[in-house]
């Protein structure tokens, strides 16, 4: 009987029905979230693992990728690698995997959710309904605002944005974008900057990588600029909006709405915003459908698969 290669878990994979069971079929997975000490769990037991598994949640750190010696690949569940310290890792010649494509649709999906949930009042409807007001409240339920037709502001125009964008054609909107770099394939309008895309928007979709190299991008002057009748959504990464900002020009009636999947200290999030009707709140679940995140688990496992055969990843970093 051959062993199975023992690898370090960073955090579960509790968003997949049978990925967790796939792992411990094939692998022999060291369960680090539920160490207390971990530092010396992996002194004890990891120093001959040659891989880590993680998710985009949990990712990993550069001490935990110091302190694995035999380390030689981490493998991601997920397509945002914000969390794990690339640098460190690809600095000791760490390969580096995540599950990029197959999440692309569902969170495009879900940030068309969150556009006509804020802007048709969604949720509220839902809990006006379940609460019983419908019949009982005095004067009609509140007007939404149309979306088909409307400006469509993307920023960052990688896999997801454009997914996003196509998805504007269907809506008949005007789509432009704010990335780093202007692309030259594509005919989406080009925004220089964040404040003259949110000026001219009626939403302003996020899409862009976490990490420090967007941390705060969106602060209160793009927040102004996008103004009292604008709509946020964000289904990238929480870091990317100052929340505190954000939730500043909500209450105050600076900016007009917001979608939200995703929060900069989640899974907290500010009580201002459970109060708001102008707000649709979700627990980070753009790519939580059955099938991607079946398909999230089939491109982890096969990234395994491939460096334990040869060495290499499918989908490196
Ligand atoms: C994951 C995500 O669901 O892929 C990403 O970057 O944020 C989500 O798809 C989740 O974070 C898995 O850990």
């Amino acid at each position: 009987m051959t062993t199975k290669p023992r690898v370090l878990q960073i955090g579960p994979l509790a968003g997949s029905p049978s990925a967790q069971e796939r792992l411990q079929a094939s692998y022999t997975p060291l369960e680090l979230w539920k160490q207390e000490d971990k530092a010396a769990f992996i002194a004890r037991e990891a120093q001959d693992v040659r891989v880590v598994v993680t998710t985009a949640s949990f990712g990993c750190p550069a001490d935990v990728i110091n302190a694995l010696p035999k380390l030689e690949a981490i493998c991601s569940w997920g397509v945002g690698y914000d969390s794990i310290d690339v640098e460190a890792a690809h600095a000791r010649k760490v390969l580096v995997s995540n599950t990029p494509d197959v999440l692309t649709d569902c969170v495009a999906d879900l940030a068309w959710g969150l556009m006509l949930g804020v802007s048709r009042r969604i949720a509220q409807g839902d809990r006006y309904v379940r609460e019983g007001s419908w019949g009982q409240v005095h004067g009609a339920f509140p007007l939404g605002v149309r979306v088909s037709g409307k400006k469509l502001g993307i920023v960052g125009l990688g896999r997801i944005g454009e997914a996003i964008a196509r998805r504007g054609t269907g809506f008949d909107m005007d789509v432009r974008y704010h990335s780093r770099r202007q692309r030259n394939d594509t005919d989406y309008g080009y925004e220089a900057s964040l404040e003259s895309l949110a000026a001219w928007a009626d939403y302003l979709v996020i899409a862009t990588v976490g990490g420090p190299s967007t941390r705060h991008l969106i602060n209160a002057p793009v927040l102004d600029a996008l103004g009292p009748q604008g709509i946020i959504v964000n289904i990238a990464r929480g870091s990317v909006i100052d929340e505190a900002a954000m939730v500043e020009a909500l209450s105050s009636g600076k900016l007009g709405g917001a979608g939200l999947d995703v929060f900069e200290h989640e899974p907290k999030v500010p009580d201002a915003l459970k109060k708001m009707d102008s707000v649709v709140l979700l627990p980070h679940v753009g790519s939580a459908t059955l099938e991607t995140r079946e398909a999230m688990a089939g491109m982890l496992f096969d990234n395994l698969a491939s460096f334990f055969a040869d060495g290499k990843v499918i989908t490196p970093v």
